[in-house]
């Protein structure tokens, strides 16, 4: 077992002791560091980015030279795995991904391949390589993938969307095709993600970012059954530590005790839900990472400060808390601001650990 300085976001998604509360935050690394777009710059688009094991690594460890997180996220993205499956994968200059050649028909379904990931995402697993080897053992490093769901939201309509409009129209006149299309991308899912386990990502996060705009019955049959068998598929220990595994729906407070149910380590939760609600519902089968609003990081300090204190006042006592944000980080927020998020944390949250 290779031995890490710092465990405790291991320990605290297993529910083990802690000395105080971990945190790290969604989307740590971007475009609100100016380094990050000095790195961004130089490797000119944003899929060269991630394609450039060194540069990846560097922009993975900007934010933990900043800020004293607990947690290195791979830098990549999750339309990764749609990309090595052949449908040409762009970023415009401002604007969100681009598919071009969006799934329409069966045929496009039923050609789609399977990704080797150390063939077409081996930049990925390089990537992990070298950020591990980085990371000199100072935290965990943390892998990550979206789920089917979510993938298929952005191969169908060809790019982010607001209304889902072809992808619902598929799931009330094609559920079997939508089916058949989940069922490729969960098995994809597997492969990438027990990849990266054994690249060296010490923990996994599944990102269904787009779970929550589906009714309850289809979240159900279309996005959580697809992220259960990813769950029963992974590798769950290796190199002689349990390898965490966290579940993500935006959106997904309706559902904390289905997700709970999958056999996953931790749920991600976002703002909406209050933490002590979703503690008292699951906390005795999950650890709970999140949720502050991440608008609150526009606010000055004693607001920081005064959101951080209720959210660790809600979770309570003891261990099986991970603070994040409940979605990405913004932007344009101050770069000051994720100082005060983190030094308070771990000041105000070692009396919870006593
Ligand atoms: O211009 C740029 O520099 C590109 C912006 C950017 C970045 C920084 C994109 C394009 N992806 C990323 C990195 C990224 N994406 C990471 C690693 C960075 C980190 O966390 O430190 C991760 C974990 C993701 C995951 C991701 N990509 C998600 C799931 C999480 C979430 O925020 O909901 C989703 C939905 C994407 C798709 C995507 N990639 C990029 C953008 C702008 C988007 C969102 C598009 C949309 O809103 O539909």
């Amino acid at each position: 077992m290779t031995t890490l300085k710092n465990d405790r976001y291991l320990k605290a998604l297993l529910r083990e002791p802690v000395d105080m509360t971990p945190v790290w935050m969604m989307r740590q690394a971007g475009r609100y560091l100016p380094e990050y777009k000095a790195t961004r710059a130089q490797a000119g688009d944003f899929m060269s980015l991630c394609r450039n094991a060194e540069l990846a690594c560097e922009v993975t460890l900007q934010p933990l030279r900043r800020y004293a997180l607990d947690a290195a996220i791979l830098f990549s993205d999750i339309l990764t795995i749609p990309d090595a499956m052949g449908l040409g994968l762009s970023f415009g200059a401002g604007e969100g991904p681009k598919f071009a050649k969006p799934i329409e028909n069966k045929s496009a379904v039923d050609n789609l391949p399977i990704p080797d990931p150390e063939q077409e995402l081996q930049y990925v697993m390089n990537a992990v390589r070298t950020i591990r080897r980085e990371l000199k053992g100072e935290v965990p490093l943390i892998g990550f993938s979206g789920s089917p769901w979510t993938l298929a939201t952005y191969m169908v309509e060809g790019g982010s969307s607001k209304a889902f409009t072809k992808i619902k129209k598929m799931l009330y006149t094609q559920p079997h095709l939508l089916h058949s299309l989940l069922d490729k991308l969960a098995q994809s899912v597997i492969l990438y993600l027990n990849a990266q386990i054994k690249a060296g990502a010490q923990a996994v996060m599944i990102f269904d970012t787009w779970g929550g705009v589906l009714a309850h019955r289809d979240y159900l049959d279309f996005s959580l059954q697809y992220m259960h068998q990813i769950v029963d598929g992974l590798i769950r220990e290796h190199d002689g530590r349990k390898v965490p595994v966290t579940l993500f729906t935006k959106g997904g407070g309706l559902w904390l005790e289905a997700m709970a149910d999958t056999g996953c380590d931790a749920l991600g939760l976002d703002w909406t839900v209050n933490i002590a609600d979703a503690r008292a519902r699951v906390g005795h089968k999950v650890a709970l990472q999140g949720n502050m609003d991440p608008s609150i990081l526009y606010a000055p300090a004693p607001r920081i400060e005064q959101e951080v204190r209720s959210i660790l006042a809600d979770f309570g006592q003891g261990s099986g808390h991970v603070f994040n944000l409940g979605h990405g980080i913004h932007q344009d927020v101050p770069v000051e601001s994720p100082k005060v998020l983190v030094d308070s944390i771990h000041q105000l949250s070692q009396a919870y650990h006593k």
